[in-house]
C-alpha cells in the first residue's frame, strides 16, 4: 500500500506519515526543504524497515509537480491514498491592509498546488482502478474570521474542490475526503506570523489545542476504512473550541 503525502516535513504531514509508516505502508513523502525531508524518510526507512520515495518540489510550480510525478518508478504508481495537505496562512489583517504577495502565495499554494497534484495524480488512479483523495482544508474554510479572508477563501475553495472532485472521481473508484481542523499546534502559526515564535505561542494561549498527531490519527481512520465506505467531510477541532470564532480561554 502506498500513501503519497504532500508537506511532509512538517506538522501534520510529517505526523501523518508517521503514523502510516508505523503500519507498515510504503511513502512517498515531498516538501521543499531538502534536508529535512531526506532526514526524515532515512528516519522511517530504518525505524519502520518501509520504502520511502522522497520528492523535493514546490507544489505552487505546476512544471515541478508535473516532473516529480512523471519520475515516479513504475512500481510506484499504484498509490492508494494521496493526501493533499501541503498549505499555509500568511499574516492576518483586514482586507483594506492585506498583503497582495502573501495572497498570490496562500492562493498558488493551497488552490492551484492542491488542484495541480490532483489533475496529475487522478489520472493515475483512474487508470489503476482505485485511490483515495484526502483535502486537507480547514474550520476556515466552513466559516470566516475576523481577518482570515484569503486564508479563509482558500480553504473554502477547498470545501467546493473536494465536494466537485467526490462527484467527478465517482464512476472511477476513487474514494475524496476533507478533514477541516481547527487549532492545532504545528509550524502553521510560526509561518503565518513570519517567524514572531512568540505571536505564533499566543494564538494557543490559555487553551489546549489538537496536535499533529489527532489530525494524523483521524486521517489514518478515514483511509482505512472497509471499500464500501466512504467519509465525505470531518470537522475535527480541541475540546475548548466550539467554531472558527468562539473557543474558552483559561
Ligand atoms: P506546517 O507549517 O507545520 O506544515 C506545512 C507543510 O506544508 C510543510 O511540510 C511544508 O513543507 C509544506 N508546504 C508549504 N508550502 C509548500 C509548497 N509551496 N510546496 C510544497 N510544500 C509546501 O503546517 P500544518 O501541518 O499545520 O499545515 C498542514 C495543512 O493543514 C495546511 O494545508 C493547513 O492550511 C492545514 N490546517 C492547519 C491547521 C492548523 O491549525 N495548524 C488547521 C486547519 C488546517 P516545506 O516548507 O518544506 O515546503
Ligand atoms: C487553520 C485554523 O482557525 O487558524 O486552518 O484558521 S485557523
Amino acid at each position: 500500500m502506498i500513501v503519497f503525502i504532500t508537506g511532509a516535513t512538517a506538522g501534520i504531514g510529517q505526523a501523518t506519515a508517521e503514523l502510516f509508516a508505523k503500519n507498515g505502508y510504503d511513502l512517498i513523502i515531498t516538501g521543499r526543504r531538502k534536508e529535512r525531508l531526506d532526514e526524515f524518510s532515512k528516519h522511517l526507512k530504518s525505524t519502520y524497515k518501509i520504502d520511502v520515495l522522497n520528492l523535493n518540489f514546490d507544489v505552487r510550480n505546476v512544471k515541478e509537480v508535473e516532473s516529480a510525478i512523471n519520475s515516479i518508478p513504475t512500481e510506484w504508481k499504484k498509490i492508494n491514498v494521496l493526501l493533499n495537505n501541503a498549505g499555509l496562512a500568511l499574516g492576518i489583517s483586514p482586507i483594506q491592509e492585506g498583503i497582495i504577495d502573501d495572497w498570490e502565495r496562500m492562493i498558488d499554494t493551497n488552490v492551484k498546488g492542491l488542484l495541480y497534484m490532483t489533475r496529475t495524480i487522478a489520472p493515475i488512479m483512474i487508470q489503476n482502478g482505485f485511490g483515495h483523495i484526502i483535502n486537507i482544508g480547514s474550520i476556515a474554510g466552513k466559516e470566516v474570521y475576523a481577518n482570515g479572508n484569503v486564508y479563509c477563501a482558500t480553504k473554502f475553495a477547498v470545501d467546493a474542490l473536494n465536494k466537485s472532485m467526490r462527484i467527478d472521481l465517482l464512476p472511477h473508484n476513487i474514494k475524496v475526503t476533507a478533514i477541516n481542523p481547527g487549532m492545532v499546534e504545528t509550524e502553521f502559526s510560526i509561518v503565518r506570523f513570519k517567524g514572531d515564535v512568540e505571536r505564533a505561542k499566543n494564538a494557543y494561549k490559555g487553551i489546549q489545542p489538537l496536535v499533529a498527531e489527532d489530525i494524523a490519527e483521524t486521517i489514518y481512520w478515514v483511509a482505512t476504512r472497509p471499500a464500501h465506505v466512504n467519509i465525505n467531510d470531518i470537522v475535527i477541532v480541541a475540546a475548548a473550541q466550539a467554531n472558527a470564532t468562539i473557543a474558552i480561554r483559561k
